[in-house]
């Protein structure tokens, strides 16, 4: 038997293996797809129960990062357009020209504790790391493919499970972007590639039920992560069935497991919200923020931080950390959370413009935190002096534009105001609040706490 049909089998076995396992925890969740099975007795788990530390945690770094790092935005002397990560299409790399980046992708720099430690002191409690991107490339030991970090590069280091060792240890949560488009996969896009979205794969379901559900699987019982966020659905092979199938799948694997709206066709382009009933747990809205705040809908704004998700040598337009503080505000303001994205180098660095900016997110958070992780959406709209957000019976005022005559006009609040006091003051020192016709007067110093946003507590009587 060749290795080929010796993994074939091997495959077909873990297919079956998968789903018998998928059985048996539905069998003893007693058909409850949404249960927290411990121990004897399945606990039912609902949505808010399992969303609750997503909507607490606000922000978190995506990290793009694969093959694509090596050539790093140039292939054959010529720069690309476009994101990082697409170069092997963006430049129509074929295939097996493509692969000889692999064994070039030696990351001996990486530092998984470093990477946590940088989340975690610029104030993110979740990771979302491309456990495989769109050309295929598998950053973990993959039991089906040898297309993978192990196998085809010179490293061979399981970096998703340094990373969850390392996520575990610093309390930050590891989830995995996957790519359901593969460029790579003969039974993927790989068939027709460069051109991937023909849907011309007879075989597609043939990848999806033998490659990427027991590579899912692997992923979800390997490092039981916190989200699984997809990507590349909008190809012609994929459809709403088969989202809400697999949506359902990995509910059996790990209840607790959220999932964006990208497993299934219900995002609405970049504006990343869910229409319909279609599948998955939060909206995905990509390199912008809804223009208002939406009640009750679970949303998160992924945006890079210069314009490439997966690095490019020559890529130095970064937004300024000003700019990214005032979009959490902004973002959390409206009930939202920040996936901001870094994208290391091939040597497994996380590029200096980017460590600045996290380490200057981290020195407002350290501060102001509070007003961010937990917080809900404005009831005073948005403000032309900033944002607001709320927690509890606290109201957090963002203050970006210091008033320069030291009085602060708020929009009527509903409840009384117990007392106000700026968070950067540690003495919380009560100032004077009145009320006037429109609202609330605050007088305030004439020095701002923070040139990017000082934020002012309002305590009111009740929630
Ligand atoms: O094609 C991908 C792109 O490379 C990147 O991963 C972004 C980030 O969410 N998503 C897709 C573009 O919408």
């Amino acid at each position: 038997m060749t290795k080929q049909e010796g993994r074939q089998w091997l495959v077909i076995g873990a297919t079956v293996v998968s789903l018998l396992i998928a059985l048996v925890i539905l069998a003893s969740c007693g058909g409850e797809t949404n249960a927290q099975v411990s121990g004897t007795k399945a606990e039912p788990m609902s949505q808010d129960q399992r969303m609750d530390w997503w909507r607490d945690a606000r922000f978190g770094m995506f990290v793009h990062w694969g093959v694509y790092a090596v050539p790093a935005g140039t292939y054959k002397g010529k720069r690309i357009d476009g994101g990082g990560e697409w170069i092997m299409n963006t430049a129509q790399i074929p295939v097996a020209e493509y692969e000889k980046f692999a064994p070039r992708f030696d990351p001996v720099g990486f530092r998984a504790d470093e990477w946590v430690r940088l989340a975690k002191n610029a104030g993110m409690k979740y990771i979302v790391i491309t456990s495989k991107h769109h050309d295929g490339f598998c950053l973990w030991d993959s039991k089906v493919t040898d297309y993978d970090i192990m196998d085809a590069t010179p490293f061979k280091r399981d970096i998703l499970k340094e990373l969850s060792v390392a996520c575990k240890k610093q309390g930050v949560k590891l989830c995995f972007y996957h790519s359901i488009m593969d460029w790579h996969h003969p039974d993927a896009q790989g068939l027709s590639y460069p051109n991937y979205n023909d849907g011309s794969n007879p075989n597609f379901g043939r990848y999806v039920e033998t490659y990427m559900k027991p590579q899912l699987a692997e992923l979800v019982a390997n490092y039981n992560p916190g989200v699984l966020w997809f990507d590349g659905e909008w190809i012609k092979d994929w459809t709403e069935p088969q989202g809400k199938e697999l949506y359902a799948y990995l509910r059996t694997l790990q209840p607790s497991l959220i999932i964006n709206n990208r497993v299934g066709k219900g995002r609405q382009g970049m504006e990343g919200l869910t229409k319909g009933d279609s599948a998955g747990d939060f909206g995905t809205p990509e390199q912008q923020v809804p223009p208002e705040g939406l009640p009750g809908v679970d949303w998160e704004t992924c945006m890079t931080m210069n314009d490439t998700w997966g690095y490019k040598s020559f890529d130095e337009n970064w937004k300024s950390t000003e700019e990214l503080v005032r979009m959490l505000a902004d973002i959390a303001s409206k009930g939202g959370n920040f996936l901001l994205n870094v994208g290391p180098t091939p040597e497994g660095l996380i590029p200096a413009a980017s460590v600045e900016r996290l380490e200057g997110m981290g020195k407002w958070m350290a501060v102001n935190g509070e007003s961010i992780h937990g917080a809900t959406a404005s009831v005073i709209g948005r403000p032309e002096w900033g944002r607001c957000t709320v927690k509890g019976d606290k109201l957090y005022l963002h203050v970006f534009n210091w008033p320069a005559d030291g009085t602060l006009e708020v929009p009527a609040v509903r409840g009384q105001v117990q007392r106000a006091y700026l968070l950067a003051d540690k003495k919380h020192t009560s100032i004077p609040v009145t009320q006037s016709a429109e609202g609330l007067i605050v007088p305030l110093p004439s020095q701002a706490p923070d040139a990017i946003d000082s934020v002012i507590v309002l305590v009111l009587k009740n929630k």
